[in-house]
């Protein structure tokens, strides 16, 4: 799968890569066989190195983002949740526009210095580039500040193995779903006494005997309408969309978390709903609180106490999606 984390490197902002151009720009000296001559090759070297660090710097940006012709897989669907889809490929368009737009003014004011009889008319024919690149380059502000934000959200979406079975954790916030998580893979993620700790969908390594499975931490969901959802919050649905071969489902029946338990299973109802075809596992959490006596499993993340059953128990639901074992 196209990786959201790596390929994309560090945005310049616009006054960055204007400084990079011009810099660069100020050092390049040129010969030639009188004064006029000689101003005038370096005044074209001078606008074409320019030219070629702009445009350059935007067509490597716009190379580096995932393509997202292909809608409709994870990776599209959580760039759409984590920055959306529209908005990321107007910028990278606009970043297009602004390569091949300092492109044509190159070929532009060449033309003009080559035209020109006298260093002033050499000069000033350069300067003018200048003011018409920058002015290029300061357009498109906005959506250098835009890319290196969606940047830093997809450094935050962790690699996922689509080779592995997947478990996907959901319910809740603050029911103990990162909690769970860290007991059970080697994953760290942050576990805090307050909703809405875990702000986008984390990873976990999850090993019985010789087979690995992937344990998602999701952030936490309320019981509302998907439109009403928001972008922390679909980052979890995302997930269980695409991702999840078996669901754990977490109440807390100790109502700690700050919601009463019928919210809860409104929420599981509303899950089984949109994944019908994903096998669920209910389970209550913070038995050392309190034991509601359901028939539900029960578990503790806080003491470990019924953790390895819950395991086992994903795992079995699973049995039947894996592969044949090797013989040899
Ligand atoms: N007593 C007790 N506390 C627990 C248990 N599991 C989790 N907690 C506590 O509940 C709080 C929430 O735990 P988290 O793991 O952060 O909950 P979460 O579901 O990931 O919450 P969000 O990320 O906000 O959705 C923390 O203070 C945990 O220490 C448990 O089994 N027993
Ligand atoms: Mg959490």
């Amino acid at each position: 799968m196209q990786n959201l984390r790596k390929r994309v490197p560090t945005i310049l902002t616009s006054d960055e890569v204007l400084d990079k151009a011009f810099r660069k720009v100020s050092k390049i000296d040129k010969q030639g066989p009188d004064k006029v001559e000689l101003v005038k090759r370096k005044s074209m070297a001078r606008i074409a190195s320019a030219t070629d660090v702009i445009s350059s710097t935007f067509e490597r940006y716009v190379k580096a983002f995932p393509s997202i012709n292909d809608r409709g897989d994870f990776l599209a669907e959580m760039i759409e949740v984590t920055v959306g889809v529209d908005q990321l490929k107007k910028a990278l368009s606009n970043l297009d526009w602004a390569a091949s737009k300092v492109k044509e003014l190159q070929r532009q004011y060449t033309s003009k210095v080559m035209a020109s009889s006298s260093v002033q008319g050499a000069d000033s024919a350069r300067k003018a580039f200048y003011g018409r690149a920058s002015s290029v380059v300061n357009k498109v502000a906005p959506d250098l500040g835009f890319l290196a934000y969606a940047r830093n959200e997809f450094r935050k979406v962790p690699d996922i193995d689509e080779g592995l079975l997947t478990f996907v954790i959901a319910g809740f916030p603050n029911v103990g779903k990162s909690q769970f998580l860290s007991l059970v893979s080697s994953a760290e993620p942050e576990v805090a006494a307050y909703p809405f700790t875990t702000k986008g969908i984390g990873v976990g390594m999850h090993e019985a005997g010789y087979r690995r499975y992937q344990v998602i931490d999701t952030p936490g969901l309320l019981d509302r309408e998907l439109e009403d959802r928001n972008r922390i919050e679909m980052q979890a649905v995302t997930a269980l969309k695409h991702l999840a071969n078996a669901i754990l489902f977490i109440l807390d029946p100790s109502e700690t978390c700050g919601y009463p338990l019928d919210r809860q299973l409104r929420l599981l109802e509303s899950i089984k709903g949109l994944f019908p075809d994903v096998p669920i596992l209910v389970v209550e959490n913070k038995v050392d609180l309190l034991d509601s006596g359901s028939d539900r499993m029960k578990m503790s993340a806080a003491t470990g106490q019924g953790v390895p059953e819950v395991m086992a128990a994903l795992r079995d639901s699973v049995r039947h999606l894996e592969k044949a074992e090797p013989l040899f």
